[in-house]
């Protein structure tokens, strides 16, 4: 039986189920929210720039779409500037009765993280750009440690493959003693580059991240996903890395889309019954969801581990 079970009515979100015009729906971060589900997703205009939108639903699986866009790029200001190009990949964290939510600001200087927060997702306040260019995927953890946020990104370097740093922040918008802490593994399933997924969650034995794994091939790049497994009072400490995929590219709605063979999470939600609902974009054109058991999750990066770094 795969680890992870895909919903058997998945894709759960496509371009018609949107109410204004967009060519994908893909990549959202979800959380739980007075007992629903909030996903806010990622989609492209037909200008091939992206906007994020929001849908909600009671169970996790079926989600109705808001009428408007959740947001958009700033027309103004320092996000005017960086975010001329769209907003992508939203991932959210809660923590201190507020959700934090990163995401991708693309400009002509670059891609550089930006940092929102809100309290009810009906109105959404930016916060500051918390990267420079070049970083993507940055996913704050939900608690703090020795007083300071927590965040795992990934730098785009020329120098040494695209790898997953953490830095601590004592206030979210000043970021510091930053370092590497798991890097691709040549010829391995993600030995182009790997990126941090979903917000890490707390289990027993560590916080859980799952990741994604990129692995090069002469009919384009192939994006799965994969676990680690991260020490509980020291995250910086990588106890487990699974060396094997959890999820690839198969159904159909994975393998052909805006961008072939894609299975990219920016968010998972773990339920009180031990299962956890990770969510990914199929293709980059569809929202997908499946559960597995976080137990299951955490033997498997257990027992298949390899050297992080
Ligand atoms: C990455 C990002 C993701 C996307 C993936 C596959 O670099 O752009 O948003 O899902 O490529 O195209």
């Amino acid at each position: 039986m795969p680890i992870v079970q895909r919903y058997a009515k998945n894709p759960i979100l496509t371009k018609n189920d949107i109410p204004f015009p967009v060519a994908t729906v893909h990549n959202a971060g979800v959380v739980k929210f007075n007992d629903k589900y909030i996903m806010i997703f990622r989609s492209h205009l037909d200008t091939g720039r992206s906007i994020l939108g929001k849908a909600v639903s009671d169970d996790g699986f079926k989600f109705k779409v808001s009428a408007e866009p959740f947001l958009t790029p700033a027309d103004s200001g320092v996000f005017g500037d960086y975010e001329e190009f769209g907003v992508e990949d939203p991932r959210i964290t809660y923590i201190n009765g507020e959700y934090l939510i990163t995401y991708s600001a693309y400009s002509r200087h670059g891609v550089r993280i930006a940092l929102a927060k809100t309290k009810d997702f009906q109105t959404v306040e930016r916060m500051s750009l918390i990267t420079e260019a070049d970083y993507r995927n940055v996913v704050i953890f939900p608690e703090k440690f020795n007083g300071l946020y927590a965040r795992l990104d990934r730098p785009h370097s020329e120098i040494s493959p695209w790898a997953i740093w953490i830095s601590y922040s004592p206030d979210l918008i000043y970021w510091g003693e930053s370092k590497l802490i798991m890097r691709p593994v040549q010829y391995h399933w993600d030995e182009m580059k790997i990126g941090p997924g979903a917000p890490p969650f707390k289990t027993e034995k560590g916080w859980l991240s799952i990741y994604h794994g990129v692995f090069p091939t002469m009919a384009g790049s192939v994006y799965r996903l994969g676990v680690a497994l991260h020490d509980l009072s020291d995250p910086s400490k990588i106890i487990a890395v699974g060396d094997r995929w959890i999820l690839q590219p198969e159904e159909q709605y994975e393998i052909t889309g805006y961008v072939h063979n894609v299975v990219f999470t920016c968010g998972a939600v773990p339920e009180d019954d031990g299962t956890v609902k990770i969510y990914w974009g199929g293709a980059d054109k569809v929202m997908c969801v499946g559960t597995a058991v976080i137990d299951d999750l955490v033997d498997f990066c257990l027992e298949n581990s390899r050297e992080a770094l």
